[in-house]
């Protein structure tokens, strides 16, 4: 039922904040997952619209929660044997689920996803969450595929970085190893995927293609994780106080 992932993936994620893990689903997952996911793009539902703002269309044409939205996001956004890969990889006692989304860069006019870390946009004290990204279709330098910089989730305290805006996070580190011309790009096949801490700096490519880049990640964090107070989707709805532990009716523990 459960993968157990060898010493040496667990160690690199560790130490680098990412990690590439192949087959994760199988084929006929695959085909499962992606004909939920496109009948969830198809529909009116939990998407991030950014008030018509045409540059982050460019990067990102995405739908949070999911699983709110599509009862067959279920059984991959609460899937076990994933959530229990982030808790071999992160070491916590247990995972919560924290949300979904469905990430397509539109063929034709694609911008490339810029350096940024996810955790300045999420309502954590603690760090430690991390994304899982599965690649729905095969994924390389001219459709989209991912980039990291090894060590960079030891950085903390950066601003978020806006998806369209100027700053060029590699400002903030200036004069330290951490360059882009470090980075380790992952091509994938479809279902298989990398795991990234919420700290580690990431990019996507551009689509070049004439295809949507399909792809689904699932965040998660460990059980015990507080909340900072930070305005978020995924907790909005809840009347929670800063410093309490980050558990709503929304955010199940999973394993
Ligand atoms: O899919 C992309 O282009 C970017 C994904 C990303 O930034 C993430 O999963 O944190």
């Amino acid at each position: 039922m459960f993968t157990q992932l060898s010493d040496a993936k667990i160690n690199f994620y560790r130490e680098n904040g990412f990690v590439q893990i192949d087959n994760v689903l199988t084929e006929s997952e695959v085909e499962e997952l992606k004909q939920y996911v496109e009948e969830v793009m198809a529909s009116s539902g939990d998407k991030v619209v950014k008030n018509g703002d045409k540059n982050y269309a460019r990067v990102l044409n995405q739908r949070v929660n999911t699983w709110r939205d599509h009862a067959g996001m279920c059984k991959f956004a609460f899937h076990l044997r994933l959530a229990d890969l982030a808790r071999q990889l992160t070491g916590a006692q247990g995972i919560r689920f924290f949300h979904d989304h469905s990430l397509w860069k539109d063929p034709l006019d694609s911008a490339p996803t810029p350096w940024h870390q996810d955790l300045p946009k999420w309502p954590m004290v603690e760090s430690g969450a991390l994304s899982i990204w599965i690649a729905l279709e095969d994924v390389d330098e001219n459709n989209g595929c991912m980039m990291f910089i090894p060590k960079s989730h030891r950085i903390k305290d950066i601003k978020n970085i806006s998806l369209t805006g100027q700053d060029n996070i590699f400002e903030y580190v200036q004069g330290t190893e951490f360059s882009e011309d470090r980075a380790v790009c992952v091509p994938l096949k479809a279902g298989s995927c990398t795991f990234h801490d919420g700290l580690t700096f990431h990019y996507a490519h551009a689509n070049k293609t004439e295809q949507p880049r399909k792809s689904y990640a699932i965040i998660y964090f460990p059980d015990g994780t507080r909340f900072d107070g930070k305005q978020h989707v995924t907790t909005k709805d809840f009347d929670l106080q800063k410093g309490q532990p980050l558990v709503t009716c929304l955010t199940p523990r999973l394993i």
